[in-house]
């Protein structure tokens, strides 16, 4: 297996997240990054390159130019304004106020956020350019032929959709990446979500599109962030009316139950036949997580990477969540092994 990173992406980091009604380390780190690139090297799995930054065109297949471009000056607009300290908003319309796009930099962080657990930082837009970079150069090594490749990106994707953040994510990567295979020719592309929250932005980016199956399995939104998408009954609109698919599962949720829900996936990822599949590869559904509740163990990310391999499809794995940080090297590793040795 191939890895990608971007050294970019440490420029990312938080002073800390609101959590629960306390002001708290970020989760989302740059030492997730290092401690997979550490047991990845100790495993000798691979290569491991650094992908050059991308270019802020290459976000515009999936967010929209308003977006990007609040990303691109948040930052600048922010420290003019209120200083060196993390942005963060910290209010949202409610039912029946107008989405009336600001002109403050306040504003534009409500408007643009749905969380309040999501800062931008000095480095955050250098970071989005580092992981997007990676990301499509995995994309390119793939769709050149390889059987896979593994994106190392933070932060994390598939919380933002076209024209939102939120879910410590910013540009959504998985999503990038699997427009970048349709504008590469593939017919169809499958997206597969294990992350242990629901991917709500890239669910919203495809919804209404047939040549993207997007799947999603994860922790119940009905007792799990980000609570107003994810469930069940959501299969698409329009043109995208059944392609696709929420797997909602309990919390407490451990292998037996989640390889249920994994050979569901997979059989409706196949039935789609697609040229390319994209994995959001959370590891948030490890035992040890701290903000999660399901149970998988170190061996099911194993089964869960063979399992992947078992669709015979060009895949491209694309790190997001994950905050077991002591785990969080082994447990990749278990996935990627399992993966090659399952291909
Ligand atoms: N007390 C990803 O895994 N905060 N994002 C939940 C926990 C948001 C996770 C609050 C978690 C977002 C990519
Ligand atoms: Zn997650």
């Amino acid at each position: 297996m191939i890895t990608v990173h971007s050294d970019r992406q440490a420029l990312h980091h938080s002073a800390g997240e609101l959590t629960s009604g306390r002001f708290v380390p970020a989760f989302e780190q740059p030492g997730r990054i290092d401690a997979v690139l550490a047991a990845l090297e100790a495993a000798a799995l691979g290569p491991v390159i650094a992908a050059a930054p991308a270019d802020a065109r290459a976000l515009r297949g999936v967010h929209t130019d308003d977006y990007v471009g609040f990303l691109r000056d948040a930052w600048t607009l922010w420290r003019a304004q209120r200083g060196e300290h993390d942005a963060l908003p910290l209010n949202w319309r409610a039912p029946g106020m107008r989405r009336i796009r600001p002109d403050s930099i306040d504003g534009l962080l409500s408007y643009y956020s749905f969380d309040a657990g999501t800062p931008i930082t000095a480095g955050t837009w250098d970071a989005v350019l580092g992981a997007t970079g990676a990301v499509l150069e995995a994309q390119r090594l793939v769709a050149a032929g390889a059987r896979a490749a593994f994106a190392l990106t933070r932060p994390p994707g598939h919380h933002a959709g076209r024209n939102f953040y939120g879910g410590y994510c910013y540009a959504n990567s998985a999503a990038i990446a699997a427009q970048a295979f349709r504008d590469g020719g593939a017919a169809r592309v499958a997206v597969l979500d294990v992350d242990y929250h629901h991917g709500n932005g890239t669910q919203e980016i495809f919804y209404e599109r047939a040549d993207v199956l997007t799947v999603s399995i994860h922790a119940d939104t009905r007792v799990t962030f980000p609570y107003f998408l994810g469930h069940a009954d959501e299969t698409g609109d329009g043109d995208g009316d059944g392609y696709h698919l929420n797997l909602p599962l309990p919390h407490g949720t451990a292998w037996n139950t989640y390889e249920s829900a994994l050979d569901a996936a997979l059989l409706r990822v196949a039935d789609h036949a697609p040229d390319a599949v994209v994995v959001s590869l959370g590891l948030d559904t490890f035992d040890g997580d701290p903000i999660s509740h399901f149970r998988l163990q170190e061996r099911d990310f194993a089964a869960l990477g063979a399992m992947l391999a078992t669709l015979d499809t060009p895949t491209l794995l694309v790190f997001e969540g994950g905050y077991a940080i002591e785990a969080l090297g082994a447990n990749t590793v278990a996935v990627l092994r399992g993966f090659d040795n399952g291909a």
